[in-house]
């Protein structure tokens, strides 16, 4: 029977199993939406913006394992996924996003509303094609589907144009894929293993670095059997937290840029480096020449292209990290740590992380709030110095998860990041830990929220500033604080250096913005009010709850290894 590519479209992703997708539509999708419109097995979200709607994708697919499938028109709707689509690649997170398209017989013509999307998108994405013929269009949507959440998981753009998508042709769905040149790793590499095993042995201070690749591949369990059985200490980076619990007396913490102390002087004095599922980006290993200088380093990653780019190794295995550590399991045995967890210890104890404010209402205060009240919540930060406060203090026991842009850093990721994550896990609590930059980067999406009863409770840290920028220049740059003033009037003075000189108020009032949407607001001031309005947010379950944090205007985020330093050059107090 022909059938034409819109109802192709759909019957495909019924098959692979999509029951949730986010869609915004325009001229070269509306046939595409107009089916979509005829069925009931697929709910189509719409959010307010084309960012907030990839980043809803992210948000749902980082916290539920499946893929995140969008839809946007052609042009101006594609080129807004552009973020999102580099978002979810550096984090390694599976998206398909499908984008409009002008006729066959207009593309390269600049038509209206046409743009190269394959093109722009091609350095950050897992793989992109434009559909040409309706007859490839069964086998391209299986291809995309299994492209994206196999191997190393990642976004994959599918660009669909008009006339293919009206065209008539074959009803089949594939089955299988099978794709030449793409043949994802499974397997671990035994003679490896066993060097690695071995390496292990012989270390006096061995060292496991954890990241999101552990995460991603579901080895939480097999991860904590194996820490358990070998006893050794464990750092991780942002986007690896969670993965053993942060009150395991084998955690250290986080490494890096704000790593907290005992973790990067770990990296620094460890004599075996076990990393798994990290690609070592700058921002964790800090000065490379001096990163685990005393170590011999081991490195389990998917992604064979990881694998001494940015650090050598002495011992590489390309493996999905779930197998793995299965593997390390059968080999592992209790190690003699006790003198090196001693010297973490001291180094636990001689700079544990505090925050000097004399704010009664502060971040710290505010995470160990959420930490105290809400059970194995799903925490989505946006990024900035709230993230990592985030990052430093929230405690990650159970299931608690927390997402976050991590390789790209995106502003105005977060909030629609958490209405995906909220669509994805209803019956669960979901937090978002944002800054007055970066919510209203993305704050349309509080229409979102409220039009599908979303009672995500959005934490606000308002410090009037670019904080993280702030405290660069601040401690940096003199105090010439450049464009990072959210109260700055064309009236001030362009050389103004006081933090906390008392200015007019600047707009908009997140409290009345979030009832102007059909939402929630509180503004806190102090620890009692704070109560109020987690109390409140908590009895508000129809809808998101906007509560505002007046904190200190010139809190800074330490440690901080200065850029171009050593990770054990760390600037501790200031
Ligand atoms: C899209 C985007 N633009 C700019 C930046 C650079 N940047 C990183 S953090 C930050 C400040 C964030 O301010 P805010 O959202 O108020 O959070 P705070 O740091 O104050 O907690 C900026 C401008 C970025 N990461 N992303």
């Amino acid at each position: 029977m022909e059938i034409a590519g819109t109802k192709l479209f759909v019957k495909a992703l019924i098959k692979e199993g999509v029951d949730l997708m986010f869609g915004y539509p325009g001229g070269y999708a509306i046939d595409i939406f107009d089916e979509l419109y005829r069925q009931d097995e697929i709910e189509v979200i719409l959010p307010r913006h084309e960012q907030g709607l990839i980043h809803a994708a992210e948000g749902y697919a980082r916290t539920t394992g499946k893929v995140g499938v969008c839809l946007v028109t052609s042009g101006p709707g594609a080129t807004n996924l552009v973020t999102g689509i580099a978002d979810a690649n550096y984090d390694s997170i599976p998206l398909v996003c499908f984008t409009g398209q002008v006729s066959t017989g207009l593309i390269g013509n600049d038509a209206f509303q046409e743009v190269d999307i394959i093109g722009i998108t091609r350095s950050i994405c897992k793989y992109g094609v434009t559909v040409r013929n309706r007859e490839d269009l069964g086998r391209i949507i299986k291809e995309a589907f299994y492209i994206a959440r196999t191997g190393k998981p990642g976004p994959v753009i599918v660009d669909l144009p008009k006339d293919v998508m009206l065209a008539l042709g074959g009803d089949q769905y594939p089955e299988e894929v099978n794709i030449r040149g793409y043949k994802p790793s499974t397997g671990v590499h035994a003679g490896q293993l066993k060097r690695a095993m071995k390496a292990l042995d012989q270390a006096k201070k061995p060292l496991f670095l954890i990241g999101g690749g552990v995460n991603i591949a579901g080895a939480r369990t097999e991860l904590r059997k194996l820490i358990e059985l070998t006893e050794i200490p464990v750092v991780s980076t942002i986007m690896g937290r969670g993965a053993l619990p942060t009150d395991s007396p084998y955690y250290v913490g986080n490494i890096g840029l704000h790593g907290c102390y005992a973790a990067n002087q770990a990296i620094s004095e460890c004599d075996l480096l076990f990393s798994i599922g990290t690609r070592f980006n700058d921002r964790i290993t800090g000065k490379i020449s001096d990163f685990a200088k005393h170590a011999k380093i081991i490195h389990i990653d998917i992604d064979s292209a990881s694998i001494s780019r940015n650090i050598i190794v002495d011992i590489p295995i390309v493996a999905d990290a779930k197998e793995a550590i299965e593997k390390m399991l059968l080999h592992a045995t209790k190690r003699q740590t006790n003198e090196w967890l001693e010297e973490i210890t001291t180094w636990k104890n001689g700079f544990p992380l505090s925050l000097k404010t004399k704010q009664d209402i502060n971040p710290q205060r505010i995470i160990e709030y959420i930490n105290k009240t809400f059970k194995e919540p799903i925490v989505v930060t946006d990024v900035g110095q709230h993230q990592m406060f985030t990052a430093q203090y929230l405690k990650m026991t159970g299931d608690t998860r927390l997402v976050t842009s991590g390789g790209l850093g995106t502003m105005g990721f977060g909030f629609p990041a958490a209405v995906g994550a909220k669509l994805g896990n209803p019956d669960r609590t979901v937090l978002c830990v944002t800054g007055d930059g970066g919510f209203q980067m993305n704050i349309q999406e509080l229409a979102t929220a409220v039009c599908n009863e979303l009672p995500i409770i959005v934490c606000i840290f308002n410090n009037n500033y670019l904080g993280m920028v702030r405290q660069m220049q601040q401690m940096f740059y003199d105090k010439r604080y450049s464009c990072t003033c959210l109260r700055y009037h064309k009236s001030c003075d362009k050389n103004c250096r006081d933090l906390k000189k008392a200015c007019p108020p600047y707009s908009p009032d997140f409290v009345k913005l979030a009832e102007s949407y059909g939402a929630k607001g509180y503004r806190v001031w102090n620890q009692d009010d704070m109560k109020l309005a987690f109390e409140g947010a908590v009895h508000n379950t129809k809808s998101p709850t906007i509560i505002e944090f007046m904190i200190e205007k010139d809190d800074l985020v330490l440690p901080i290894v200065p850029a171009g330093n050593a990770l054990n050059h760390m600037v501790v107090n200031c």
